[in-house]
């Protein structure tokens, strides 16, 4: 297949899971809105629902996300009025085969996403095939929020963990800032099968704000397949 044809077929797939996520929201919740490609055909499902009269509150994960919501008219709420969410619906940059933990943060907004998703009662992870994986990092580095001031010396202990930290820059050529105003430390760790003691010794390296392993958080994963979307759910 054609690369140009390719790159078309997993858009519509992408967009398949991302509007059966969308289909499962109900009157009345509070839905967290995910950041990413796939997570923004969720948000446009939502916004036309909105517009055949839907009444939800949004709980974006970004300024990027909270602008297309706005933009589509779906009202907008925060945590100082909602301590819960019904439901998430978010991207993911690799899901693991069996435990569904993921990788999130190559768009850059993982510490939103993070927060969201753990006030979130069904978190459900929109992707194409191409992110599912035996071993979590096979493909992706984690991405690691960091507090600027002494970004290089929590890039050196990352590094201790086996890391290759390579700082995210911008499109302008200066370093990325997230929406919180840290940086991000891209670790391309060997491919793991247990993440969780990668993640511990991540938690406790001094400067790191949050990191991009969500582990045991996802409900569900709906897969765009040429076959259809498929769901894997977390007890499958
Ligand atoms: C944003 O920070 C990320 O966690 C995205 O949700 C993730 O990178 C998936 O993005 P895509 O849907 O664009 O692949």
């Amino acid at each position: 297949m054609a690369p140009k044809e390719n790159a078309m077929d997993q858009v519509s797939l992408k967009k398949a899971a991302a509007e059966s996520a969308a289909d499962q929201v109900q009157d009345g919740m509070i839905v967290g809105l995910g950041t990413g490609s796939t997570a923004k055909f969720a948000v446009d499902a939502l916004g036309h629902r909105v517009k055949a009269g839907l009444k939800i509150v949004g709980i974006p994960t970004s300024e990027r996300t909270a602008a297309q919501a706005t933009e589509l008219g779906i009202p907008l709420g925060g945590f100082d009025k909602y301590s819960h969410i019904d439901l998430s619906i978010d991207g993911a940059d690799e899901v693991q085969h069996g435990t569904l933990h993921l990788i999130k943060g190559l768009g850059g907004a993982l510490l939103r996403e993070k927060i969201v998703a753990s006030a979130t009662r069904r978190f459900i992870i929109i992707v194409d095939e191409s992110k599912l994986v035996d071993k979590i990092c096979s493909h992706c580095p984690i991405p690691v929020e960091v507090v600027g001031f002494g970004w290089q010396l929590t890039a050196k202990h990352l590094n201790e963990l086996g890391a290759n930290p390579v700082l995210r820059m911008g499109a302008d050529g200066k370093p990325f800032i997230s929406d919180g105003g840290h940086y991000i430390l891209d670790c391309k760790f060997d491919p793991m099968v247990a993440a969780l003691p990668m993640a511990r010794e991540i938690d406790h390296v001094l400067g790191v704000v949050e990191h991009g392993l969500f582990l045991g958080m996802a409900s569900e994963i709906r897969v765009g397949t040429p076959e259809g979307v498929k769901v894997i759910n977390k007890s499958a």
